[in-house]
């Protein structure tokens, strides 16, 4: 083999193995304070969602999401979840019934997708949403519904961009329509009363 190949060859499996480049994700435990749904109607879902940054399913990055606790103890009904970014979306679902806290973990190995020729990454993003029964996400303080977005940006595990947020509540009816619904409720009977009364 001439000297030059071989040297080119060395550097294509340089470049290849760094692009395949796996690096683990320690066990990472999540706690959502889950009191805010009760004013939502279910049943819930967890949505589990992994979103491959290469855009072509690389494949680089497998999660798996389980040891799921509710109100602190086990909650076995939720089977584990297992993501790998082989699509440029991947999606699981879990129904739960919620208490006033909802636990798992988070483990598995991960790539960073860089571009290349560019050098920008775009990275393998996990997401968790819960949805309502009618199939939407509670509304959450992210502005896309998510309570939890890990972007796998950065080799270093503990460098990974982690962002957590917080359900906001159901909209309690403000008092100063309870008289307006009352009226309106008494306008009715009256006009059904008449209308009883004419027949
Ligand atoms: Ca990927």
């Amino acid at each position: 083999m001439k000297k030059g190949i071989g040297v080119l060859l060395v550097v294509g499996m340089l470049w290849a193995s760094d692009c395949r480049a796996q690096v683990v994700y320690p066990r990472q435990t999540f706690t959502f304070d889950t009191s805010g749904l009760g004013g939502f109607v279910g049943p819930f879902q967890l949505d589990l969602q992994l979103t491959d940054g290469s855009g072509t399913g690389d494949g680089n990055t497998s999660l798996t999401v389980d040891n799921f606790v509710i109100d602190g103890v086990g909650a076995p009904g939720i089977a584990a979840a297992s993501l790998t970014d082989s699509a440029f979306f991947t999606e699981v679902m879990r129904g739960f019934v919620p208490g006033g806290t909802l636990r798992f973990d988070l483990s598995g190995s991960f790539g960073v997708d860089t571009d290349p020729t560019t050098g920008t990454v775009t990275p393998d993003e996990f997401s968790l949403a819960i949805l309502k029964g009618d199939g939407t996400e509670v509304p959450t303080t992210d502005p896309s519904g998510a309570l939890l977005l890990v972007d796998f940006d950065n080799l270093s595990p503990g460098a990974v961009t982690t962002r957590v947020f917080q359900i906001v509540p159901a909209q309690a009816v403000p008092e100063s329509d309870v008289p307006v619904l009352l009226v309106g409720a008494g306008v009715f009977g009256i006009g059904f009363a008449l209308r009883r009364h004419k027949a």
